[in-house]
């Protein structure tokens, strides 16, 4: 039997032609259904003088005005929605950057298409009804306890409904109930792995754990590599957002080669962040989706701030479905250090490949007499410990060339013992911006 397995085959193996003519199709109704039911999308297409019957073909889209994570503030909490509040049978939210959290409204129609996704998602990690998947994601307002619980569902696993944190009570459960495939962020994955081999647990003998969908948070390619070998699993990485469903609005087959998009339910365009024209295949820039079979709060032109490329490159799995890289960033978590940019996961491709440090980090910036400072707190691994000072200060000497060269700013670094970083049982924080204050 083939490595991989596919939940719906005819739509994630659709001919191209067919499904771009079955995305038109459903576009057009999107935008006629947002135009006589959203105040603020009908205002915005007035404003660019265009009406629902101008979009008739896929190259239309770029016409349409965008949507942006602000609007779902100043029209909090029900003003995007194009359905009736009664139809609404679910809302989740994510933290905005300042203290309100955004929320989104999902019909059962959303609901459902949503499980499909999630469905497909872990299909595509290798889940069948015989697995038994344990959701370390939280669950609540965020999409991913509940999300990734859907799907398992709806593939009829066995789903071991733990949410995030208590991790000995996590690792228990793992053996007693022979968990086969884990749902939480990469973060807490090598917490869980860390943890396990603490415990003198050897995962290849003592626990039944095959594969993981791991998400929600930017992670790295050698960070793949430590969760895989922490775990003994393949770690496949998953992609979604509030705004448009919750977790597997994309993911990775086996092949581990970007994550296949469910594109009978979004368009995703790449657009340069500036001059916000739409960018070919396979040049990096801004990812923007737009909803195709939403009822509740559908988005047309969503921004997500969230930079990475896009491919058409056939898949060996044998999805047809564009797929977008690993996420290398956001257009707003880029920190600006002395006019350099700065992004969080090129600090952690160099600590994942330095065996003395844990990749556990912080990355604290400030303002020092006009002049902006970056520190880059990191934990030394138990071994390191009881190393000379001449070899920690050469680590750390080290360590700061790497960041000069990759980065290409001076950067302090302060090595910790371990586990002095407080660790995440969600989205890890890797970033102080004390010069905001
Ligand atoms: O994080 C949904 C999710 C849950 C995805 C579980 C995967 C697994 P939000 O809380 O709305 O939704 O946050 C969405 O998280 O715009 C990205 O910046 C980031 N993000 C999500 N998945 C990944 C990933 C969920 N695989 C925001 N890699 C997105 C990098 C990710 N960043």
């Amino acid at each position: 039997m083939s490595k991989h397995l596919i939940y719906n085959p005819e739509m994630e193996c659709m001919d191209i032609e067919q499904r771009r003519e079955l995305q038109l199709e459903r576009l057009q109704k999107t935008v006629k259904l947002e135009y006589d039911n959203v105040p603020v999308y009908r205002e915005r297409m007035d404003a660019k003088g265009i009406k629902p019957e101008d979009i008739r073909s896929l190259d239309d889209l770029q016409y349409l005005p965008f949507i942006e994570k602000t609007d779902l503030r100043d029209y909090f909490p029900f003003g995007l929605l194009a359905a009736p509040q009664s139809e609404i049978v679910r809302i989740h939210g994510s933290s905005g950057t300042t203290g309100k959290p955004i929320v989104s409204g999902y019909t059962q129609n959303d609901v459902d298409i949503w499980t499909e996704m999630m469905a497909r998602t872990l299909t595509a990690a290798g889940a069948t009804k015989e697995d038994v998947i344990q959701v370390a994601y939280g669950y609540g307002l965020f999409t991913g306890g509940l999300g990734a619980h859907q799907g398992a569902s709806k593939i009829g696993s066995m789903v071991i409904p733990m949410s995030s944190g208590n991790t000995q009570r996590q690792i228990m459960m793992m053996q007693d109930l022979g968990v086969t495939m884990l749902c939480c962020t990469p973060s807490y994955a090598t917490l869980l792995g860390e943890t396990i081999r603490e415990m003198g647990l050897d995962p290849k003998k003592d626990l039944k754990l095959k594969a993981g969908c791991f998400g929600a948070e930017p992670w790295t390619e050698a960070m793949r590599v430590r969760i895989e070998e922490l775990l003994g699993i393949d770690a496949c990485d998953i992609y979604g957002l509030t705004e448009i469903a919750g977790p597997g609005v994309s993911f990775e087959c086996l092949e581990k080669q970007g994550m296949h998009i469910n594109e009978d339910h979004v368009i995703a365009e790449i657009i340069d962040p500036v001059t916000e024209k739409p960018l070919p295949y396979g040049t990096p820039g801004e990812l923007v989706f737009t909803t195709i079979t939403k009822t509740g709060m559908p988005m047309l032109r969503y921004r997500t701030h969230d930079l990475c490329t896009l491919t058409n490159e056939k898949c060996a799995c044998g999805r047809t479905t564009v797929r977008m890289s690993r996420l290398t960033g956001r257009t707003d978590d880029m920190m600006v250090i002395r006019g350099v940019n700065v992004f969080p996961t090129q600090i952690e491709s160099i600590l994942v490949k330095i065996s003395e440090v844990a990749p556990t980090y912080l990355l604290v910036a400030d303002r020092v007499n006009s002049s902006d400072t970056l520190e880059v707190r990191i934990e030394l691994t138990p071994d390191m410990m009881s190393d000379t000072v001449a070899d920690v200060e050469n680590l750390k000497n080290y360590i700061k060339d790497q960041i000069k060269s990759v980065v290409g700013i001076a950067a302090t670094v302060t090595l910790l013992p371990p586990k002095s970083i407080p660790r995440s049982e969600g989205k890890a924080k890797r970033v102080i911006d004390n010069r905001k204050l």
